[in-house]
């Protein structure tokens, strides 16, 4: 019976998982591939949301436009540098443009297309800074951002200038830790940190007539596939350039004075223009979020029930089983766990797994782990006496078990399952790391175009908390209800 009920339940998710892969496709012409091409969420000039929430950028106009003459369709996949470069590494994205620099270590692992933009490395300081050289960096911290060629270069300098280093994801919360006077310098290149100094960051470039590394920017696939995509980039790339296609692109992008795309001033960053202009992306943010909740109650529940249920069987190896997957999975950070499933796992079984479905199993894993936890420490809370004393009228342990020992411990867990609703709730934010456009990440998003950091976290924080309340009275309702 029990085993019945696991595996009806695992096909149920096997299935719900095939169904929102086959919802996640996108429809393409039959005879038109469609590629998955991963890229950096922030990186003006080079990738970023425009006011509407679309995608622009020197990258992602090349990229149409590579599409559109070579007849492919792509599906975008826009999150952290890193974890863009990571995907492509073990093949779970086709391929990635993020102004990503040619270096001689990425052609180890990648395919690397011909250059498309001359960059390099600038180092630069809150305007009005102290530090005025490197060697003034002594003791002082620096930021970087992880996985980038800058912060390999910034690294590089660091035993020579003895400063200490902090790592971000994002571009532009790093640039805020300058600014905000945390960090005394950062790395980054010169074509990104123009733009934002354009865009009224208040960064002071200090090598501008020696950048570091100086070399181009390149579009990347994985070492020994996609050739065809490649191929494809190079040779419609070299058409773009011939017949002025290029040329307009990035005069679009880098001539006009005050960019039109990101941060304008004209916007109305009052918090309540922030929110009215901003409304359709919060509201799939939100959704987003409130999905990933919901099936991640719901299943990390029945998941965390069959443990609880394990836990406590006369069965030793089924206890055994259940304590191993409660200690494994309750002490893996959700990180971790994360991209392990997201980014690690897909290399190994050849699989590509859609963010949502990764997340999805991550707060199964992880919430269940908990629920497991405390739902054989409810079930254990019961008197022994109740079960001896049913199985002394006689009834098979099956059977005292459902009838009597598990509707009591279930009321004593009521309490722990709300406390991981909420939990749950607030973990999936954590999942904004592997690209999932929920909540959090579009805050990120968000803040990248218009740096305002304050009221845009706050909008954030509010939209939480109203659906926290809003699932604590939810939950108090049914607590009371069974109680
Ligand atoms: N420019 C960075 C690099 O080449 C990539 C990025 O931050 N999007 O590593």
């Amino acid at each position: 019976m029990q085993k019945k009920g696991i595996i009806s339940l695992l096909a149920a998710v096997a299935m719900m998982f095939g169904l929102w892969q086959f919802a996640s496709q996108p429809t393409a012409a039959a005879d038109e591939p469609n590629y998955i091409i991963s890229t950096d969420a922030t990186y003006a000039p080079f990738d970023f949301q425009d006011k509407n929430n679309q995608y622009v950028g020197i990258d992602m106009d090349i990229l149409k436009e590579v599409a559109k003459r070579k007849h492919f369709t792509y599906t975008l996949k826009p999150m952290s540098f890193n974890a863009a470069a990571q995907m492509v590494a073990n093949g779970q994205a086709d391929g990635i443009i993020a102004g990503m620099m040619i270096t001689d270590e990425r052609k180890q692992v990648y395919d690397v297309s011909v250059p498309y933009y001359q960059s390099g490395v600038a180092w630069v300081v809150k305007d009005g800074s102290k530090v005025k050289s490197l060697e003034d960096l002594k003791g002082k911290t620096v930021a970087l951002k992880t996985g980038t060629a800058a912060a390999t270069y910034g690294k590089s300098l660091q035993d020579k200038y003895g400063f200490k280093i902090k790592y971000f994801n994002d571009t532009d919360t790093m640039y805020n830790d300058v600014v905000n006077g945390n960090s005394a310098a950062t790395f980054e290149d010169m074509p990104v940190i123009s733009y934002a100094i354009k865009n009224g960051m208040k960064l002071k470039v200090m090598n501008a007539n020696d950048l570091g590394n100086a070399g181009g920017c390149g579009f990347f696939v994985k070492k020994g596939e996609n050739a065809q995509l490649l191929a494809d980039f190079n040779q419609a790339f070299a058409e773009m350039k011939q017949d002025g296609t290029y040329d307009k692109i990035i005069a679009k992008y880098l001539n006009a004075k005050q960019s039109t795309f990101a941060g304008d001033k004209k916007d109305n960053n009052s918090v309540w223009g922030i929110l009215t202009s901003n409304k359709s992306a919060f509201a799939k943010g939100l959704w987003e979020t409130v999905v990933l909740t919901v099936f991640g109650i719901i299943f990390a529940s029945l998941w965390g029930l069959i443990l609880g249920i394990m836990g406590i069987s006369q069965n030793k190896f089924f206890r055994g089983l259940a304590t191993t997957i409660i200690y494994t999975f309750r002490g893996l950070p959700l990180m971790v766990l994360a991209f392990f499933i997201y980014i690690g796992l897909p290399g190994v079984i050849g699989v590509k797994i859609p963010a949502f479905t990764a997340g999805l199993i991550t707060l199964i894993l992880n919430e269940g782990a908990y629920t497991g936890a405390f739902v054989r420490g409810g079930f254990e809370a019961v008197d022994k006496g109740q079960m001896e004393a049913a199985r002394s009228l006689g009834l098979p342990y099956g059977s005292a078990m459902r009838k009597v020992i598990v509707p009591q411990g279930l009321k004593i867990m009521v309490p722990s399952f709300i406390n991981q609703f909420i939990i749950t709730l607030k973990d999936t934010s954590i999942l904004s790391a592997i690209g999932i456009l929920e909540l959090t990440q579009t805050g990120t998003l968000i803040v990248a175009r218009n740096s305002q950091g304050f009221r845009v976290w706050a909008i954030v924080a509010a939209i939480y908390l109203i659906v926290i309340t809003l699932l604590t009275w939810l939950s108090n309702w049914v607590e009371k209800k069974v109680r």
